[in-house]
């Protein structure tokens, strides 16, 4: 990923979805994507959201990154910020089978009922590569899944960082090659972006918004 930019100035802004089951590690891989670092985190209460001025394509970017909480009881609340997404992430662990099964089993379905941008790129992570003698899900099940359903596909490791940037650069190039959703995050429609309950800090901050 590109150096960062000025915060005032840029030609797109995105909106990034996290989803996935509790603990696989969501927020630190935003953690780990917007401030090279590694701390232990709790679990998400609601919706929490990061922001990260990014270089890419040629492109000054706005990078709003919503991280969703995994627990059961906060998928209602959560599933309202699907909307106008123009990448989401699908994230897993690569030591526990069952957050590999939720995917098809919960946020498959998840994406098919709330996604409103039929156009949004997704992008499957398979999280955790430094448990390597833990491993339970093979790289290739990753890829076979993400063929599947249309994903691009990544394992990393929020915790040495091993292709984390790489997660949010395939996808925002990704983005960035699709006219449809460019248009979206041009300068028109930018202004929407926090439409459901706006933070109150400034651009570099993060916070729960959920209620
Ligand atoms: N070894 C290792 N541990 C990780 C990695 N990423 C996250 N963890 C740990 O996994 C646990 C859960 O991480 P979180 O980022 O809170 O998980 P989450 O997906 O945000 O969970 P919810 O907010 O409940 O949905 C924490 O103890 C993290 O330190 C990783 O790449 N490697
Ligand atoms: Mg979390």
């Amino acid at each position: 990923m590109g150096s960062s930019t000025s915060q005032q100035e840029f030609d797109y802004l995105f909106k990034l979805l996290l989803i996935g089951d509790s603990g696989v590690g969501k927020s630190t891989l935003l953690l780990s994507f917007t401030s090279n670092s590694f701390e232990e985190l709790s679990p998400t209460i609601g919706v929490d959201f990061k922001i990260k001025y990014v270089t890419l394509g040629g492109k000054k970017l706005k990078l709003a990154i919503w991280d969703t909480a995994g627990q059961e009881r906060f998928r209602t609340l959560t599933s309202s910020y699907y909307r106008g997404a123009q990448g989401i992430i699908m994230v897993y662990d690569v030591t526990r089978r069952e957050t590999f099964t939720n995917l098809s089993d919960i946020w498959a379905k998840e994406i098919d009922l709330y996604l409103t941008n039929q156009n949004c790129i997704k992008m499957l992570v398979g999280n955790k590569v430094d448990k390597e003698s833990e491993r339970v899900v093979s790289k290739k099940e990753g890829i076979d899944f993400a063929r599947e359903y249309g994903c691009l596909f990544l394992e990393c490791s929020a915790k040495t960082r091993v292709n984390v940037e790489q997660c949010y650069d395939e996808l925002v190039l990704k983005i960035l090659d699709t006219p449809s959703l460019l248009a979206e995050g041009s300068s028109g429609v930018k202004k929407n972006i926090f439409k459901q309950n706006p933070p109150s800090s400034d651009a570099s901050a993060s916070g729960c918004c959920s209620w």
